[in-house]
């Protein structure tokens, strides 16, 4: 049974999870971290239940919501309504921040700085800002990136990609990660992990950068380039691909992986975020590491926690087995939702 991704099925809060979602989506655009996490740790609470919550009491008896939630919880099931998330829409500066951070590439603060320039709407973006060329995809497809991408659809962007790299090294492996891996019934984007046993980051990256991409861009396949990363989470690149015959462009993001490393990036580009976030700080407090390469030992920490050496390796490649040294009961990709 396929779901949201987001495990609201039939579910008794359902409205209330609506609600809480857009607040949470609004505050994770401003960049406030700390609301955004209440905001998510609530809502993955209120999917846990199983009668609807509808009083302050309630909603405080369970564990992960506080006393400012647990009003708003009140207020969705009372009103059918949040007056807060009106607020957020109620001048036109307001309309055009959340307009403008919906932009690809664009962040709070180039939002912000459009607003200040007076721009209100995506045609005064085209017509008046100066727009990087990223920035120019992201308002000439806004409407495209917006829209969620149906499950089989991000099967068949996988599909492509698996072709292209199997007829050129039929060793190497394109998986779909991401929230399709979590079962969701439809998607933000495309994430897809490419990876070879033997095969190192440099060899998949330039195999991918290289060959893949000119040749999936010449097909018309991919339509543009958005971003490369190589340093922090590791070798990423970001793009737009759209299927044969139509013209809707998708969101997709690949994650260039040795084989050693699979079972650590498998965890890592399926997620989702906050469940990385639990588990990477279960694995600090077991005085182990996990990252997107691997889970390591005996990382030794100065002052503030700063990390002072990168331990020994437990596990990169096997997922279960990352699971089982964290002392953790093995979870489905559909369970891994926080
Ligand atoms: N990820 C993470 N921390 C982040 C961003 C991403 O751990 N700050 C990991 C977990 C995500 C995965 O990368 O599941 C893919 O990132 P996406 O942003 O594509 O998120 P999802 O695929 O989970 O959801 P969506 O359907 O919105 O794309
Ligand atoms: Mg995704
Ligand atoms: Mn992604």
């Amino acid at each position: 049974e396929k779901h949201d991704g987001n495990g609201l099925n039939n579910n008794p809060n359902a409205r209330t999870i609506d609600i809480l979602q857009k607040m949470a989506v609004y505050y994770e655009r401003t960049a406030d971290n700390w609301r955004t996490t209440a905001y998510r740790k609530a809502i993955a609470a209120l999917r846990k239940q199983k009668s609807k919550i509808c009083t302050k009491a309630e909603a405080l008896a369970i564990p992960g919501i506080g006393q400012r939630l647990a009003d708003k919880i009140e207020e969705i099931v009372s009103t059918d309504h949040l007056r807060r998330l009106d607020n957020i829409n109620a001048t036109p500066e307001d309309r055009a921040l959340q307009l403008f951070l919906g932009v690809y590439g664009a962040g709070f603060a180039q939002a912000s700085k459009w607003v200040a320039k007076g721009y209100r709407s995506l045609e005064d973006l085209e017509n008046k800002a100066e727009l990087t060329a990223n920035q120019k995809i992201g308002v000439e497809r806004y409407n495209d990136f917006k829209q969620r991408i149906p499950r089989a659809e991000v099967a068949l962007h996988g599909n492509i990609i698996r072709a292209a790299v199997h007829a050129l090294d039929p060793d190497m492996e394109a998986m779909v990660a991401g929230s399709y891996r979590r079962g969701a019934a439809d998607c933000g984007d495309i994430d897809i992990l490419i990876t070879k046993s033997n095969g190192t980051i440099e060899y998949l990256r330039t195999l991918m950068i290289d060959n893949v991409v000119p040749k999936l861009m010449e097909k018309g396949f991919l339509k543009a380039s958005l971003a490369t990363t190589s340093r922090g989470d590791g070798p990423k690149w970001h793009g737009a691909s759209a299927l044969p015959g139509t013209d809707l462009w998708r969101r997709i993001d690949l994650l260039f992986v040795p084989g050693p490393e699979i079972g650590a990036a498998l965890i890592y580009f399926t997620g989702n975020d906050i469940f990385n976030r639990s588990l990477r700080l279960l694995a600090r407090k077991k005085g182990m590491r996990l990252n997107q390469h691997g889970l390591y030992k005996d990382v030794l920490r100065g002052p503030n926690q700063v990390k002072l050496t990168d331990g020994t390796l437990l596990e990169g490649q096997d997922e279960k087995r990352i699971f089982e040294i964290l002392g953790v009961p093995w979870r489905p990709p559909e369970h891994r939702i926080c």
